[in-house]
């Protein structure tokens, strides 16, 4: 036996460890939950206590896990004790703010396999390489298979219908426009209160819960100014007699340089290399902000998918050299601001809003799946009985609330049925027809730093995405 061991010992000496390297894409819209998300998973990876049906994990096959830095990487390191004390603290936790910039973050994970590999190899070092980016640019994807003349068209048909309906920006953003000769000699004046209006109206269109809102910098400028060149243009009318010096054609020029500077490389550099995605998707806020940003973030979604399948976009497949997404996860987020009986139904909305995506990936050879999880559970269940009705219900720190360090009950309400609400969605109703519909929000409460993290489901997840590997 002591020979065996010796000579394994032996072995694992002259030939080296197997490392791999798994870019782990964790997607989504705005506040659709990705930073919190990464931070509990490297938080649940450190400390995997409750991470029960990760199987490495629960057989205690996680040797290790490493933050180290990455030396070659030039943009910034996603800043994880940071977020981590915002929301794991005993004084006062918050959710953390939402991202401006680029971060990314590689966390090598050095796990005991069950047995020796064919080279003899007992252990191995995943290396997951993961960034978090402001949701807002997500959305940009769109824009790569149009020029100026299809944005600007499209852009403009919805600002005039929402001119129509009274939205103030918008009718704002066709006056100003109307008083501004596109063809005549560019000048910068013009140009920044143009893009200033236009972006007023983005900003305002988000607010009320709508997704596909680009170019996303304009909302989002990351390291860019707000009125660089780059940011500087906004959709006109089609003028195709205007020379190369007018407005028109400087913006017409500035929306392929916006694509080629800042698009292709955040698509190159990063997002063409996931391997194993999750795309969170906020249902609950979609359904809160009413029907038209409901159909909105199902298009938008569904779109920006379409990019993550080669041979959907011509812009972008050069960029894959051939790598796949091998698994999606797509999963409905913050579910425990739900009592458990009503998880069944939130885990079938993404597959009923992202069918034709799901559909795409499946056909695409990668396995997929679909779940509602809560990356931070910040809820406990209750059931509170009046009149022999039982009403199953959360508990927790009611954020808006003055005295938010009390527990608050909440009766959230059953959800509808999501056939009926894309149904609803796609007649282009302004309403739900049973009304407006809202969710209670819920805010960390203290806990200490060294108890594991309460969850619902990111085990589970965790397994789906990366548990073959581990
Ligand atoms: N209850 C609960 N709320 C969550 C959870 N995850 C996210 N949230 C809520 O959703 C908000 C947005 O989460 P983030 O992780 O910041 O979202 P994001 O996708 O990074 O958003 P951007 O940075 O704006 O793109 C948080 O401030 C919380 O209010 C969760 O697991 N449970
Ligand atoms: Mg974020």
């Amino acid at each position: 036996m002591e020979t065996a061991a010796n000579a394994a010992r032996a072995l694992d000496a002259v030939i080296p460890e197997l490392e791999r390297v798994v870019w782990l894409g964790v997607t989504g819209l705005s506040r659709a939950g990705k930073t919190v998300f990464i931070t509990s998973l490297i938080a649940s990876l450190k400390n995997p206590g409750t991470m029960v049906e990760l199987v490495a994990a629960h057989e205690g096959r996680i040797k290790a896990t490493d933050l180290p830095p990455d030396l070659k990487s030039t943009i910034p390191r996603f800043p994880f004790e940071d977020r981590l004390r915002t929301m794991i603290s005993e004084d006062d936790p918050a959710w953390p703010p939402g991202t401006e910039s680029l971060s990314k973050l590689s966390l090598s994970l050095r796990t005991r396999r069950t047995s020796r590999d064919w080279l003899g190899r007992f252990e191995e070092t995943i290396h997951l390489y993961i960034i978090d980016f402001p949701g807002e640019w997500l959305i940009d994807l769109t824009m790569m298979d149009k020029n100026f003349i299809s944005w600007s068209g499209e852009c403009l048909e919805r600002i005039s219908l929402e001119a129509l309906d009274g939205r103030e920006e918008a009718i704002a953003y066709l006056k100003h426009l109307k008083r501004i000769n596109t063809e005549a000699k560019f000048n910068e004046e013009d140009a920044q209160s143009l893009a200033r209006t236009f972006t007023a109206y983005l900003n305002a269109r988000r607010a009320e819960g709508y997704s596909s809102c680009t170019p996303g910098r304009f909302l989002q400028p990351g390291e860019y100014s707000k009125n660089s060149a780059v940011l500087t243009f906004a959709p006109l009318y089609r003028r195709n007699h205007a020379d190369g010096k007018s407005l028109y054609k400087i913006f017409e020029s500035r929306f392929e340089e916006y694509k080629q500077k800042i698009i292709q490389p955040f698509f190159k550099n990063y997002l063409s290399k996931i391997n194993r995605q999750v795309v969170l998707v906020d249902v609950m806020a979609a359904i809160e902000a009413g029907p038209g940003p409901f159909e909105d973030q199902r298009k938008a979604m569904g779109d920006i998918l379409s990019v993550f399948q080669p041979g959907q976009n011509l812009w972008l497949t050069q960029w894959f050299q051939g790598r796949k997404v091998e698994k999606i996860l797509f999963a409905a987020t913050k579910a425990d601001h739900l009592h458990s009986s009503q998880h069944g139904k939130l885990s079938t909305y993404p597959d009923g809003v992202l069918r034709q995506s799901v559909q795409r990936a499946e056909d695409e050879g990668a396995k997929t799946k679909v779940m509602s999880i809560a990356a931070l559970r910040v809820t406990e269940e209750r059931t509170y009985t009046k009149d022999n009705m039982n009403y199953h219900g959360v508990c927790g720190y009611l954020s808006g609330k003055e005295d938010s360090r009390h527990r608050w009950y909440e009766y959230p309400g059953e959800l509808p049925d999501i056939g009926e609400l894309l149904k609803e969605a796609r007649k282009g109703e302004k309403e739900w027809r049973d009304g407006p519909m809202s969710f209670p929000k819920f805010l960390p409460e203290p806990r200490s730093r060294e108890r594991p993290l309460p969850h619902i489901r990111l085990d589970k997840a965790l397994q789906f995405l990366i548990g073959d590997l581990l």
